[in-house]
């Protein structure tokens, strides 16, 4: 029998501004293990990883930063048209285009298809520029998954190449029976509760990502995340301590990050015995831990914050999003006396500023420069450090219905141009200046504090 091979591929970022906090194609990863499960060989490009080891032979690799994290290799690039009337510079992060040429022209004829990955809907000119090189170097069908595909598959559609749009990969096996004439076999098994991440596909990498659960049962206004996941999945402790063993061997690494929406749901039955675990298999001892998607300060209790220091967790957000009344017009996830309670707690436990930090939204509807004012003050004067987030209108999310309903969108924008940083310079909500002085705030408040 022929063997089967699939080609995977993490694409460009282009964007303004772009930094590797952490970011690895997790789902992307798993549609890696899964087709090996379904007896498919696979091979990844990730574009965006800074640890290639054949990167430094083509570009200059910014040095780490902080617990793996760094500035990305980039080229400046054309703007595409409609952001013209943008005052700042475009860019193509990750890997320089003649390396991709060439890694796929080693791969010529070996392979049936090419899988790409996507996430954020205004990054898809940096998925198809992606795309676009796979054409020209490989005449094998291509086919774009990942949360833009989802959200946004009209435009998807654009690129000219085969669109999935499920997260259940049991459609899999029949997606791509048709696609390519196979006869792959469905297999029973659940693609996130039963399979781990193909970090093995990596040669070099600085971190592993992970996700413990997926899905939120919170209706937050601006997010998607509720309508992204069929309900909450949790992931078996042992499954999650077996992916940080053999993933931190395979690559030498320290630092796992986890990318959960909602880890603290059902935390005495799923996170607390993971932190347990972690301590009992002195994992904390060789390792670092990070939660760079803000956790619900609600849920926070002393046990767990103590079990979060002991089993040696360094970055920890916390959702904050606004002050005022848009707290609980937007879905009530958090009141101010919940970061506050969350602060003391996390301080009991050891913690200080240079570990929490809260995110806080600026250019929410119907948000006041005062309520994002409040919001660091509050901060501040709880010694937890907060970092500012320009809000982007996620298509399908209450907030952009909204929106559309009352004509501030009219619901067909480009996604290029509902990218945090271009919207302020046309969307009639707060002010490009406004936007820059409540952030000129921020810094000179952690100025006054000597953290800065
Ligand atoms: C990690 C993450 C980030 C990271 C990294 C993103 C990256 N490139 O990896 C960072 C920190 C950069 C980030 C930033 C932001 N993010 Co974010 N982020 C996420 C998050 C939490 C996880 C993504 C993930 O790994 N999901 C898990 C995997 C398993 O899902 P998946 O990728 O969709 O994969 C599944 C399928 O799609 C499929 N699949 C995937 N690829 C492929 C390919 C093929 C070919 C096939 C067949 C299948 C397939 O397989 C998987 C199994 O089902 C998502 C929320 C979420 N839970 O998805 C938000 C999310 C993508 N982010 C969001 C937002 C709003 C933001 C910010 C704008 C927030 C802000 N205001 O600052 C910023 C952007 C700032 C910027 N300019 O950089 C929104 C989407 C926004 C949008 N318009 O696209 C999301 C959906 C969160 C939300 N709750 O609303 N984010
Ligand atoms: S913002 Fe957080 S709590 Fe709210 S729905 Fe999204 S993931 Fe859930």
């Amino acid at each position: 029998m022929k063997r089967k091979k699939i080609l995977l591929v993490n694409p460009w970022i282009e964007d303004f501004a772009a930094y590797d906090f952490w970011l690895k194609p997790v789902g992307l990863l798993y549609v890696g293990s899964y087709l090996k499960a379904l007896g498919v060989e696979v091979e990844l490009i990730d574009l965006m990883n800074r640890y290639d080891t054949e990167l430094p032979n083509y570009v200059h690799v910014p040095k780490d930063k902080f617990y793996g994290t760094g500035k990305f290799p980039y080229k400046e690039i054309k703007k595409p048209e409609i952001l013209s009337f943008m005052p700042r510079k475009y860019k193509r992060y990750g890997m320089p285009e003649e390396l991709f040429r060439k890694r796929l022209k080693d791969l010529k004829n070996d392979i049936d298809a090419v899988f790409v990955t996507s996430t954020l809907t205004y990054w898809y000119p940096g998925y198809f520029d992606t795309i676009n090189v796979i054409k020209q170097e490989l005449s094998v069908p291509i086919v774009l998954g990942g949360f833009f595909a989802r959200n946004q598959p009209h435009i998807a559609k654009k690129s000219g190449v085969y669109v999935f749009t499920k997260t259940d990969l049991r459609y899999l096996p029949s997606f791509l029976n048709q696609l390519l004439d196979w006869n792959l076999p469905q297999i029973d098994k659940d693609w996130f509760l039963d399979i781990s991440p193909a970090y093995e596909l990596y040669s070099k990498i600085g971190y592993i990502v992970l996700l413990t659960t997926v899905g939120c049962p919170y209706r937050c206004t601006y997010c998607i995340a509720h309508r992204n996941w069929e309900g909450m999945k949790f992931k078996s402790i042992e499954k999650i301590i077996d992916e940080i063993e053999r993933f931190s061997q395979m690559h030498g690494i320290k630092d796992i990050v986890f990318f959960d929406d909602a880890i603290l749901i059902n935390k005495e039955k799923h996170f607390k015995p993971l932190l347990r675990k972690i301590v009992e298999k002195n994992l904390n001892k060789k390792l670092t831990f990070h939660l760079p998607n803000g956790i619900h300060a609600r849920l926070l209790d002393q046990e767990t914050a103590n079990l979060l220091y002991e089993a040696n967790f360094k970055t920890i957000k916390l959702g904050y999003e606004t002050s005022g009344k848009l707290q609980l017009t937007t879905g009530g996830k958090v009141r101010d006396e919940d970061i506050v309670k969350a602060s003391e707690i996390l301080h009991n436990a050891g913690y200080t500023h240079r570990e929490v930090s809260a995110y806080i939204m600026v250019n929410l509807p119907e948000q006041s420069i005062d309520d994002v004012r409040n919001a660091v003050d509050v901060c501040a004067s709880i010694d937890i450090d907060f970092s500012i987030n320009e809000f982007t209108p996620i298509v399908g999310t209450d907030i952009w219905i909204d929106l559309v309903n009352k004509g501030k969108l009219t619901g067909l924008e480009d996604p290029i141009i509902l990218n945090n940083t271009v919207l302020p310079y046309w969307w009639n909500n707060m002010k490009p200046e406004e936007i820059h002085e409540v952030k000129e705030y921020a810094k000179n408040k952690k100025i006054q504090l000597g953290w800065k």
